[in-house]
């Protein structure tokens, strides 16, 4: 008689006895064959897996009680179970709430097809997954790997989503956020940090015009750092001077930041939002270009990123004008591109990429969208984008909270009012663990 089918989907990066258990689970019933995710589908959920997907099909592959390794390219399981016609499905019993809910109605559904079944096992690991998930982040948190990240996210996503972070707590708030969208089965937290040099230096009290030094910066970043794990991007502002910017890439790729952007302009920079209302003067291109040059080839690895970013349409120039400057740059050997405007309807965003993704379909390209934010990720990503940056909005948010705060207590003269914006001081006496 033909032994059953029974399919177990996993991710597994790192692998414990809660798999085991059930893979054990699985072969009391049939032939275990494993769906294994790929790192596309982890990445969409989850996070850059440390082990990539033939490592991974390699140890299940030679596990005594698994059959087969195949690949599961989605969190839904339907194409493969149409395809294999399991007559078991099992799963921890851990997935009947939130977001896994849809992903079990599916197997459910799709199941009853030829009558198979799913049968769920005890999620032995309890509170431990936690713990483990956790002990991995922290051990694995080496400037190599956080550094690494970056290059990784951007082949296995469409595109990447980051997020500002401007000290530890907005760090925090920017590894830690999850939306779940349970209709689409999808969890949505950014991918990367943006440390902006308009928000490090505001934080700061002080303008936007390379004021703030790099040994200052490098005090943000580590402070970010020593509590979060997502890949970092830096403004880099114009780089400085290429004799100077030969050693501060090497000090950045040292500490595991992924990527510097630096912007094509020269004398005393101004904020780009500014536009032409002050002056902004591009840097002649082939300097720049220089620059660009110097900066990779003092590089150690591979793995750290830099962007050249196009200044043309902030000063005024023309869409021309940043299309061959962006030719330029890539000659130079620059990872990406960044091209910024000001302007709300996005139409020069649009026709730059338009023209640049038919020439290059496969470098990155960064936008920052805060004048044309009424654009979603998505949109921006079917026009080429790459890498969108939200670039100021935690600090644009927390600054008018804490201005009314201060206004209404000076009008009081007591705090009592101003309970109902803030939060409960039992909250934020636990916010950050390990402080009780
Ligand atoms: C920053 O965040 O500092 C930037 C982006 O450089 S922008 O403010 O739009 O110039
Ligand atoms: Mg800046």
């Amino acid at each position: 008689m033909e032994k059953k089918k029974v399919y177990i989907a996993m991710s597994a990066d790192f692998i414990h006895d809660g798999h085991m258990n059930i893979i054990d689970e699985g072969a009391k019933y049939g032939d275990v064959i494993i769906g294994l995710l790929t790192d596309e589908a982890i990445a969409t959920y989850k996070r850059v897996p440390l082990l990539n997907y033939e490592t991974r099909k390699r140890i299940f592959s030679s596990l005594k009680n698994v059959k087969e390794v195949v690949k599961q390219d989605t969190l839904d399981y339907t194409n493969n179970l149409r395809k294999i016609k399991p007559d078991y499905v099992i799963h921890g019993d851990d997935w009947q709430k939130g977001l896994q809910s849809v992903v079990r109605q599916n197997v459910i559904k799709v199941l009853k097809e030829w009558n198979g079944k799913l049968i769920e096992v005890p999620y032995t690991i309890g509170n431990n997954c936690t713990d483990l998930e956790e002990a991995y982040r922290t051990l694995t948190n080496t400037p190599d790997n956080r550094r690494s990240k970056l290059k990784k996210l951007l082949k296995l996503k469409p595109y990447i989503s980051v997020m500002e972070a401007s000290n530890g707590l907005s760090g925090l708030i920017v590894e830690n956020t999850k939306v779940e969208n349970i209709e689409e089965g999808k969890i949505k937290e950014f991918d990367a940090m943006w440390v902006s040099s308009l928000c490090d230096s505001t934080f700061k009290g002080k303008p936007d015009i390379e004021l703030v030094d790099l040994t200052s910066r490098i005090n943000t970043i580590n402070e970010i750092m020593e509590v979060t794990t997502k890949p970092i991007i830096l403004d880099g502002d114009t780089g400085g001077k290429t004799e100077h910017f030969i050693y501060n890439v090497k000090t950045l790729e040292r500490l595991g930041v992924s990527a510097i952007i630096i912007e094509d302009k020269t004398g005393l920079k101004k904020n780009s939002l500014f536009g032409t209302e002050v002056k902004q003067t591009l840097e002649d291109p082939y300097v720049f270009a220089e620059k660009i040059k110097a900066g990779k080839d003092a590089l150690a690895t591979r793995d750290f990123m830099i962007f050249a970013r196009i200044e043309s349409l902030i000063a005024g120039s023309t869409v021309e004008d940043a299309l061959k400057r962006a030719d330029i740059y890539i000659d130079a050997g620059a990872d990406g591109i960044m091209i910024h405007s000001k302007e709300k309807d996005g139409k020069e965003i649009k026709t730059f990429l338009s023209a640049f993704r038919k020439k290059y379909q496969d470098v990155p390209v960064i936008l920052v969208p805060t004048s044309y934010n009424q654009y979603t990720e998505e949109e921006l990503y079917s026009w080429g984008a790459s890498i969108i940056i939200h670039a100021n909005h935690l600090l644009r948010s927390a600054y008018p909270a804490m201005l009314k705060t201060a206004q209404e207590i000076l009008k009081n003269g007591r705090s009592k009012e101003v309970d109902k914006y803030c939060m409960p001081i039992k909250e934020i006496l636990t916010l950050i663990p390990g402080g009780k």
